[in-house]
């Protein structure tokens, strides 16, 4: 009997211990999500839309082949009112180029989907959060940080993205991150915790998460939609997604929980101190200016000896006649 009775003990412990992880579990969300095989019924994927140059095969999605100028995006179908989250995103990013490559791919979570424009094939002024994994640094003078790399913008639909300042006067924080051309996984994860956004990376092949910056303070709104983007320019590379997987926090205690989420306009309380703007240094003066000031100088100088010999003859002459 005694036996039989801390047997059964047992059996309701395991239960009651497996039940306690079940609750803490964080689940997988199969419609924000995006794994193999991806192909339902036909060329559609369910619960995602694709558009512009992107081309699904059956192990990877690619947004643009490694060609000049094209653009293409794949979009989840269904709005996200999952509140608190994570994204883990598996890439590859790849192509021939070895020193001359981009232009690079975003991963949204925005209020508009399928709208192709200049921000990496999205509409500039988007409302959202764009995690950004620039492969090409368009500006001319010295950067404080290498290519690529990856940083993050919170926009309310007022910021523009300024690509020839590679988004560096709008970004909340940014890390370096070596994840091209690799012949291992390379992976990112965005999780959205108690209004704490972090980027984590996991590009080195050592099966662990490393951070690339944590936010705090980053207000979004629940029903905005998972997308990823990617664009070539004159230089190109092949952007790749091999799946998507959004898994919701099971946070009992968070607040968020009481809160309707659904009409908060996104914002941060913190940015990256822009950048000083430092102006391009002004062009030296182009050799056939440099002469032409020159020669002007010349002839000022000729025109003045000039006078000055006329004026002295004339003297003379006045002296001459006072004589005679
Ligand atoms: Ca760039």
């Amino acid at each position: 009997m005694k036996a039989i009775c801390s047997s059964l003990l047992l059996i309701v412990s395991v239960l009651t211990s497996c039940a306690a992880e079940w609750n803490t579990k964080d689940y997988m969300k199969r419609e924000h999500s995006l794994i193999k095989p991806y192909q339902g019924a036909g060329m559609t994927i369910p619960y995602w839309d694709f558009m512009g140059s992107t081309m699904v095969t059956n192990n990877y999605i690619r947004l643009t082949p490694d060609l000049q100028s094209k653009q293409g995006a794949l979009w989840n179908s269904v709005p996200c009112h999952v509140r608190n989250w994570e994204l883990q995103v598996q890439f590859k990013v790849h192509g021939k180029g070895k020193d001359l490559f981009g232009d690079g791919f975003v991963i949204w979570y925005a209020k508009e989907r399928m709208k192709s424009g200049p921000v990496f094939g999205n509409e500039d002024f988007f409302q959202g959060l764009a995690v950004i994994l620039d492969t090409y640094s368009n500006h001319n003078g010295p950067h404080n940080h290498q290519h690529p790399y990856i940083s993050a913008m919170i926009n309310n639909g007022s910021l523009h993205y300024d690509h020839d300042r590679d988004g560096t006067h709008t970004q909340l924080a940014g890390c370096e991150a070596k994840f091209r051309n690799l012949e291992h996984d390379t992976h990112i994860s965005i999780k959205y915790e108690r209004d704490t956004l972090t980027v984590l990376k996991d590009i080195s092949n050592k099966a662990a998460w490393a951070e690339c910056f944590s936010v705090k303070e980053i207000k979004l709104p629940t029903g905005y939609y998972i997308g990823i983007s990617a664009t070539t320019g004159d230089l190109s590379d092949n952007h790749d997604i091999l799946s998507i997987r959004l898994f919701e926090l099971d946070l009992p205690d968070d607040v968020k929980d009481q809160e309707d989420r659904s009409q908060i306009v996104p914002s941060a309380a913190f940015f990256d101190p822009p950048r000083a703007r430092i102006e391009d240094p002004k062009e030296p003066m182009s050799g056939i200016k440099l002469f032409l000031v020159l020669l002007l100088g010349a002839l000022v100088i000729i025109s003045c000896v000039i006078g000055l010999v006329m004026l002295y003859q004339k003297h003379q002459e006045n002296k001459r006649k006072r004589f005679y």
